[in-house]
């Protein structure tokens, strides 16, 4: 351990002397590059606002039903919950296409005390909490790789509300 140490001080030391004001000036350019890349993310974020209407399991449905978002974004997912009856509680659980089947019974068993959200399952990429009637939730993720995706409700017996979300 002290060996090591001696070690590393010793070649930290030895490039000092000669090295320092030339390395000073360089690392500037370096960190310019890095602060560029982050302003680039900062550019990428993306607010989605998803509403959920509907009074009825016959006619609750996500608003809109097609989200598309570019390769790289920061995404934001707002719901916006704006039905009124009780039953109508929903989130937003963003999956791998063809896998809602799936996910929906492992929800129930997951349920009400894990929000109906089987966290640990693999397909899911992102969820919000449930939003009660008139209620706004919202969740935060990287978007997935290009591809498409479906989001769904999973809340149970609301299996109708779908959506496909579209990186591109
Ligand atoms: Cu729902």
């Amino acid at each position: 351990m002290f060996a090591s140490m001696l070690a590393f001080v010793a070649c930290g030391g030895g490039e000092q002397p000669t090295a320092t004001e030339p390395e000073s000036t360089e690392y500037p350019a370096t960190e310019v590059v890095e602060e560029d890349a982050v302003e680039d993310e900062d550019a990428g974020v993306v607010e989605i606002q998803l509403r959920t209407v509907g009074e009825t399991m016959a006619d609750m449905e996500f608003s809109p039903k097609q989200i598309k978002v570019a390769a790289g974004s920061s995404v934001v997912v707002i719901l916006e919950n704006e039905a009124e009856a009780a039953a109508m509680i929903h989130n937003f659980v963003l999956v791998n296409r063809g896998t809602a089947d799936e996910v929906y019974p492992l929800a129930i068993e997951a349920g009400p005390d894990n929000n109906y959200v089987p966290t640990d399952n693999e397909n899911i990429i992102a969820y919000t909490p449930m939003a009660n009637p008139g209620e706004s939730v919202k969740v935060e993720f990287d978007a997935p790789e290009p591809g498409i995706y479906q989001f769904i409700c999973t809340y149970p017996g609301h299996a109708s509300m779908k959506g496909i979300f579209v990186v591109e």
